[in-house]
């Protein structure tokens, strides 16, 4: 029986790229392969708690092992938990700010500590933070960039031949013509019964999208997400007002300012949180309260591993965004079945790095 926090030994950090089954062509880039650091936090008494960012490049998962290694010494002998974690972590970054890729390690971090905690108690994340191991519905979220509308069609029934009961499609073409085009190609080879959410990437303007969404409204969207500039909340809430689609939100969120920001003007209709944005495990659980609060559902933004295990503990839970991404490296990736997300009983967050597909991947 563990009866204090275990103590920090060392973080270890490998930045690995996986080459993806099915490219993302958003409006903003095409993304081949996953740019990931894989961030380990031992402790002296043996347990080892696991995580991982998505870098978005390849550059930029290089260029944060070494900050890992100096965090590394910094935090050795203090207590693995999260909340002393972060408190250090925020005054070694006091200066520098907590954004962009600081806070993606940051909250890989602190989920490695959540990790630390479970597997030390011997549960299932999703557990220890008072959640169930029930399944949560999960889109399929591979797949369907920017690609022509026939194409797209038949990856969407690809998408969803496994029982998934979503796919998300990314728009942002040069015309909305051309958008249009694909969104009901692939709406008519796709259920009514499947929901097809779509993603600008924030790739319209106000104006642009004051037109485009509302004239979504009749085309069988479930979701419109990112229409415009994340963090442009006043004129996200005026698009929410003239859409009757709903608007997703948030995974550009970075810490919960922005989610009392974009609650406090309606800037939108639901939620989605990105674990290594919002700030971790500490951060969702605040987030989600918040959500809570507002009545508002949430979904999660990537690591479908550790996601799962959170979704399972959010009083407002929506849709898991389910990618593969990181499924080559894992001892024991995802199940889904008929279209849910299976939450294993095995103790921790459900990541287990395999060894030799970590050194196959790793970036030189
Ligand atoms: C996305 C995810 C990962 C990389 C680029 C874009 C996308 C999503 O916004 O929501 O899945
Ligand atoms: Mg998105």
């Amino acid at each position: 029986m563990v009866s204090r926090p275990l103590k920090v030994r060392a973080l270890n950090a490998v930045p690995v790229s996986v080459p993806m089954k099915r490219p993302l062509g958003t409006s903003a880039q095409t993304i081949r392969n996953a740019p990931l650091l894989l961030v380990t936090l031992e402790t002296e008494e043996g347990v080892a708690g696991h995580s991982y960012a998505f870098c978005y490049l390849e550059p930029v998962a290089r260029s944060l092992a070494p900050i890992v290694a100096a965090l590394s010494q910094h935090l050795a002998g203090q207590d693995a938990s999260p909340l002393e974690l972060s408190r250090s972590i925020a005054r070694y970054f006091k200066l520098t700010g907590l954004y962009g890729p600081l806070c993606m390690i940051a909250s890989a971090i602190d989920a490695a500590a959540w990790d630390v905690l479970s597997r030390s108690v011997g549960l299932p994340l999703a557990t220890v933070l008072g959640g169930n191991c029930e399944p949560v519905p999960a889109y399929n979220s591979n797949g369907l960039g920017l690609m022509p509308a026939e194409k797209a069609a038949d990856e969407a029934e690809e998408l969803i031949a496994d029982g998934f009961r979503g796919v998300k499609l990314r728009l942002g073409r040069s015309t909305f013509s051309e958008d249009l085009a694909v969104v009901r190609a692939v709406r008519k080879r796709i259920p009514d019964t499947v929901a097809l959410m779509v993603d600008f990437n924030q790739a319209l303007t106000f104006a642009k999208a004051m037109e485009f969404c509302p004239a979504l409204d009749d085309e069988g969207v479930y979701w419109i997400e990112e229409p415009i500039k994340h963090d442009d909340f006043a004129h996200a809430a005026r698009i929410a007002d003239a859409t009757r689609t709903p608007l997703q939100l948030g995974e550009n969120f970075v810490g919960t300012g922005p989610v009392l920001d974009a609650l406090r003007i309606e800037a939108t209709d639901f939620l989605m949180f990105d674990l290594d944005r919002i700030g971790g495990v500490t951060g969702w659980k605040l987030a989600s309260g918040l959500a809570l609060a507002a009545g508002r559902e949430v979904s999660t933004h990537l690591f479908p591993e550790i996601s799962a295990h959170l979704l399972a503990a959010t009083p407002t839970k929506h849709w898991l965004e389910y990618v593969d991404w990181a499924e080559p490296l894992l001892e024991e990736p995802l199940e889904i079945r008929d279209g849910m997300a299976i939450i294993s009983s095995r103790p921790g967050n459900g990541i287990s790095w395999n060894a030799a597909a970590v050194q196959a991947y790793t970036l030189n």
